[in-house]
């Protein structure tokens, strides 16, 4: 077996289309470190992990990768591996620390630094507005649950478009806005660690209304060519049995996944069932007249971030008391409040194995599906992988070596399952690894590794995986 081959390697030859974009994705908190530097706010993850309890082995992203301090030495690993492309995220705290007002022209810099360094090299730079990091001055003040807030992110959005436009073609106004909403504020394992349904929609509508606001805002300050998109965790929900209540339960659970984000960003409307299923919570006074116009704002393409499948079922009292005993993948989950508001109707379970080390089903051909999905629903709408990879519990050998091969198949297959979807006619532009770095996995802290290249968190140390030896190859062959 040669470096690059895997277990998997009867796999027939793939061709990608010409002009496929192969990247590798992280973001600002996960990365840099250097959290009080050149006038660098705080942000709610800052104050979240430095919460006692809150990150399961204690650790913070005060340091995470040091990337801020070593942006040289990781733009060379980019070139490296030949990517076209690196996705990364702009921390809003740098760029105006007090979440409103002045910019701070040494966090505009640092951004202008890793442009330059990725054009100069080659690479076409992709970026994320926002992934997580919400200035404390603005929680302070409510957060995602004040309308407020979606005013200031399309500030900050001109700001960032107005000193980026002119060397960035790829933007992104949000990653992820699920987890924002609900992992922040319904089962609160995210920061801010709300625990309260009706501020996790709030929150969500904001979220969205700031995705439309920025938009329009980046636009003022983008070229008319620059690409605008918004990032969702989509998810391919399914009903644990063919029983109505299962598969009411996996109806409610894909609106509340998909359907609250898809369908006002792509169409201009919130789905009429769910806002019926979650009346108990809210009235949705919140949702102005005029707000889901905003956030139909057209946008160029979506990113889709996708993982692993979810199962789901209508709850009984055994199925409660199971999930009451632990009965669940994800050991955070069995803990706390579930992230999807009106959990009375539904209930995720756990599913067969294999697992990532996240307790994470995989299953690649899952992938195809949801793009197929996306596709018949919007058919003309071209689609990126934004993120997709595996943590494992990678070991280091003696001479340095990490092999991967676990990360390895799993990033294979689901490159796969992204060409099938491409073959039955999907319009899928790029894919994006997570992670190019081991990194700070929120919750999980430094316990999790999702990079292609192993981080020696004491020293600092980048070695490439297996994996990124492989990628290399795929992006240099586009495909294999
Ligand atoms: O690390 C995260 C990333 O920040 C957002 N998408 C999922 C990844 C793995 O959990």
């Amino acid at each position: 077996m040669t470096s690059t081959q895997t277990r998997a390697s009867a796999t027939p030859q793939l061709a990608f289309p010409p002009g496929f974009v192969w990247g590798s994705a992280t973001a600002a908190y996960q990365i840099e470190g250097a959290a009080t530097e050149d006038g660098r706010g705080p942000s709610i993850w800052d104050t979240f992990s430095h919460t006692p309890g809150r990150i399961v082995d204690g650790t913070t992203g005060d340091h995470a990768c040091d990337h801020y301090h070593r942006l040289d030495e990781d733009l060379d690993l980019i070139a490296d591996l030949g990517l076209g492309a690196y996705r990364f995220s702009i921390a809003w705290p740098r760029i105006v620390p007090s979440g409103s007002g002045a910019a701070n022209p040494a966090g505009l810099d640092f951004y202008r630094r890793l442009v330059d360094g990725l054009l100069e090299r080659g690479v076409t730079p992709v970026a994320t507005l926002y992934h997580w990091d919400l200035p404390q001055p603005l929680q302070d003040a409510g957060g995602w649950t004040n309308r407020e807030t979606a005013h200031h992110f399309a500030e900050y959005a001109h700001i960032v478009g107005t000193a980026l436009g002119d060397r960035v073609p790829m933007w992104t106004t949000l990653n992820e806005p699920w987890c924002s909403a609900f992992l922040g504020h319904a089962s609160g394992v995210h920061a801010p660690g709300v625990t309260d349904n009706e501020a996790a929609l709030t929150a969500a509508h904001h979220l969205l209304l700031a995705h439309g606001l920025g938009t329009a805002a980046l636009r003022s300050a983008l070229p008319g060519e620059a690409s605008v998109a918004i990032t969702l965790n989509l998810a391919v929900v399914r009903a644990a049995s063919d029983s109505a209540a299962d598969r009411d339960a996996a109806r409610h659970v894909d609106g509340l996944a998909n359907r609250l984000f898809l369908d006002p960003v792509l169409s201009g409307r919130y789905p009429a069932d769910l806002l019926d299923d979650l009346r108990h919570i809210t009235d949705w006074s919140f949702v102005r007249t005029g707000d889901e116009s905003i956030i139909n704002a057209p946008i160029d393409q979506l990113g889709v971030n996708y993982y692993s499948p979810t199962l789901v079922a209508a709850p009984t009292d055994e199925l409660r008391a199971r999930v009451a005993g632990g009965w669940v993948n994800d050991p955070q989950a069995a803990e706390g409040p579930t992230p999807y508001p009106g959990t009375d109707l539904a209930l995720s379970i756990p599913q067969a194995g294999p697992y990532t080390a996240m307790n994470w089903r995989v299953e690649a051909p899952s992938l195809t599906e949801l793009l197929l999905r996306v596709h018949r629903d919007h058919p003309d709408l071209p689609l990126m992988i934004t993120e997709n990879g595996a943590a494992f519990d990678d070991v280091v050998a003696a001479d340095g070596a990490v092999d991967d091969l676990d990360r390895l198949d799993y990033l294979r297959d689901h490159v796969a399952a992204v060409h099938a979807a491409i073959e039955q006619g999907v319009d899928v532009r790029g894919y994006f690894v997570w992670s190019l770095l081991d990194n700070f996995e929120w919750a999980w802290g430094l316990s999790k590794r999702f990079g292609i290249v192993h981080v020696d968190f004491a020293t600092g140390r980048r070695t490439l995986k297996r994996s990124a030896h492989w990628y290399r190859e795929v992006v240099a062959d586009n495909g294999w």
